[in-house]
């Protein structure tokens, strides 16, 4: 699975059958919450470790490497998947999520521990502000790897999002990407019931970012959206990911319950039989 070559998007929607696969199990064995979160940007995980990031597994701290930010960081065990699974460490390490002793709690992923994690995430509206520092220092520093945050619509109520999406428009951070994971929910409610973001694209563009609109669970979308933000040269990227909360097994879809349940054993078989 590791040598997905070209854009074979047969292989892409296999592993991510195997890999909802994977986080479902865990959630129900270590009782972990936020299964919906985790599974409404799935597709966007393994596209960006797959396809886009520039990395080097062997070698997680390469100083040239692209910087991924999981601002949204309670999906971490969505992250911890993608991660042994693209070969940063062996799968195995993972059966001990969630208890005393392991480094792979429910979040923050803890980086110095985690080979490929940049920073402890989880505290909404800070990864991203973390992500637009790193696309600072390459300019500063002459680098050239490029920055990418991947944010939820709750934390777009965050004030520290639009302070650092203000500077970066500013700043013309032509280097910085930003992924809005919009499935609609947040942890109590609408996230347009509880603080209205619409116009959401407009909001961005008015502070200076190019800005896109696709269907996250699209890999052909995701993949263009992608290129449009690399070839952008004068404007930080947005691009809103239209996602579903639960996506790809029907009664959690869209369903919110699943930010903080857990699966029972009769839930883990049907998912399971559903993937
Ligand atoms: C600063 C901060 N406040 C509260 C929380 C608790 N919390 C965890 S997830 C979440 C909201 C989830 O909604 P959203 O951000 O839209 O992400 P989704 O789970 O829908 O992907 C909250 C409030 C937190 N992690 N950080």
């Amino acid at each position: 699975m590791n040598t997905i070559s070209g854009n074979n998007y047969e292989d892409f929607n296999s592993l991510s059958k195997l890999l909802r696969k994977r986080i479902i199990e865990t959630s129900a064995k270590a009782k972990i919450p936020h299964l919906g979160s985790c599974l409404s940007c799935l597709e966007i995980l393994i596209f960006l470790y797959w396809k886009e990031l520039k990395i080097n597994v062997n070698d997680p701290e390469d100083i040239d490497r692209d910087r991924f930010l999981l601002s949204k960081g309670h999906a971490a065990p969505a992250l911890f998947q993608v991660l042994a699974e693209r070969g940063f460490y062996k799968k195995d390490l993972l059966n001990d999520i969630g208890e005393s002793g392991s480094v792979f709690h429910e979040h923050p992923p803890k980086p110095g521990f985690i080979p490929g994690v940049e920073a402890a995430t989880g505290s909404l509206g800070h990864g991203m502000p973390m992500a637009l520092g790193m696309a600072m220092a390459a300019n500063i520093k002459h680098q050239q790897y490029r920055s990418y945050a991947l944010i939820s619509d709750g934390e777009c109520n965050e004030g520290s999002i639009w302070e650092a999406a203000m500077l970066a428009g500013s700043l013309k951070l032509a280097n910085l990407t930003v992924l809005i994971d919009f499935n609609k929910w947040q942890a109590t409610g609408r996230s347009e019931d509880i603080m209205a973001l619409e116009p959401l694209q407009g909001k961005w563009k008015s502070f200076g970012w190019h800005t896109q609109e696709i269907d996250g669970h699209n890999f052909t979308e995701i993949n263009t959206s992608l290129n449009n933000a690399r070839l952008e040269l004068n404007k930080p990227s947005l691009i809103v990911a239209h996602t579903i909360k639960g996506k790809g097994i029907s009664f959690m879809e869209d369903d919110n319950n699943w930010h903080y349940r857990t699966p029972n054993e009769k839930e883990l078989h049907e998912a399971l039989k559903e993937l």
